[in-house]
């Protein structure tokens, strides 16, 4: 059987999904495609060879010819999609976050679990990295030790000009909410923001600083830096009892010149991150075929936005936050 994929939102991922999908993803079709630019829409179409180019989501989502939803579009549309979809029980891949917010997250909890099965993954996509797969092995693998500390780095080139001084936690630290949460299999129990004072503006872009506490007693610092100009940079060591593990980044050559060594950054997510972005496509795709499902929950999504709001508030008032989720419904395990 042939997935035929439906994508909502055409912008820098829902783009490069596209790409990934018709180039790297044998058992599916890329049949649809729908972007509130109509002429994004039609390019992208023309591009990757979809069938139909529009502007309505609802109309992808509601059609029988579609088998599964991709959404891509800005983050606050993502509830209402993600719940159209859901009305109609189509499997669909949200990109993160889930939604901004934690009640809007739950909204999505309670209509899936109504519907009694996982459709819904959400695209927390550093799941499928290498680099983190073996620092979570590592971890399994029991020699080193109980874990300790997990530090994170998260360094953008430019802040997109529609970000707001919040999105640097509900938009990119919740990258490492969810990772060290899968890591670590622990929940967070508090969080508190710092910046730096020496910030010249402390607006949208500027360095957020956390720590924050899990349940098994152990500490995680965030820094996500959206301004940091010098390319896209993702760091991180988890320190054990007995060692520690870093992620390498992939790089394919290093250059000499004038008694210097050096190696490249990417300029963003997309380089960095392409490995996990296909085989998460690859995962998506199976799990709809065999009704199996990979990589991160609506559950996920929804403890990562709870961090993200306990994130927020500790930014604007300057203390330690806690964190107390909800009670998890058992289609999570
Ligand atoms: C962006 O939305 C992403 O998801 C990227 O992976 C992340 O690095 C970036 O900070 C986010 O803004």
């Amino acid at each position: 059987m042939t997935v035929r994929v439906g994508i909502i939102g055409v912008g820098v991922m829902g783009s490069d999904h596209a790409r990934t999908l018709v180039a790297n993803v044998p058992g599916a079709e890329l049949r649809a495609l729908c972007d509130a630019d109509l002429a994004s829409a039609r390019a992208m179409a023309d591009e990757t060879g979809a069938k139909t180019a529009g502007s309505d989501p609802l109309a992808i989502i509601n059609d029988p010819a579609i088998d599964a939803v991709l959404i891509a579009s800005p983050d606050n549309t993502h509830r209402d999609l993600t719940l159209a979809c859901l009305a109609v029980q189509k499997p669909v891949l949200c990109e993160k976050p889930l939604a901004p917010t934690a009640q809007e997250c739950l909204d999505i909890v309670a209509a899936e679990t109504r519907a009694g099965r996982r459709i819904v993954q959400i695209g927390y996509m550093r799941r499928f990295d290498p680099a983190y797969v073996e620092v979570k092995e590592a971890l399994r693998s029991g020699q080193l030790g109980r874990a300790l500390m997990l530090h994170c780095f998260h360094r953008n080139v430019s802040a997109p000009p529609w970000f707001d001084a919040g999105m640097a936690i509900t938009n990119s630290a919740v990258h490492e909410f969810d990772i060290a949460r899968w890591i670590l299999e622990s929940e967070f129990t508090s969080v508190r923001v710092f910046r730096p004072g020496a910030s010249a503006s402390g607006g949208a872009g500027s360095p957020v600083f956390l720590v924050l506490e899990t349940s098994s007693g152990q500490l995680v610092n965030v820094e996500t830096f959206n301004n940091a100009a010098y390319g896209y940079d993702v760091r991180g060591e988890l320190v054990c009892e007995k060692g520690t593990v870093s992620l390498r980044s992939p790089v394919n050559s290093e250059t000499s010149h004038k008694l210097i060594q050096s190696l490249p950054y990417p300029s963003d997510w997309r380089a960095r991150f392409a490995t996990a972005y296909r085989v998460q496509m690859q995962a998506w795709i199976k799990s709809v075929l065999t009704g199996s499902p990979a990589g991160a929950s609506a559950w996920d999504g929804y403890a990562s936005a709870a961090v993200a709001e306990a994130g927020l508030a500790s930014l604007a008032e300057g203390r330690s936050i806690a964190i107390v989720l909800n009670r998890r419904p058992a289609l999570y395990g």
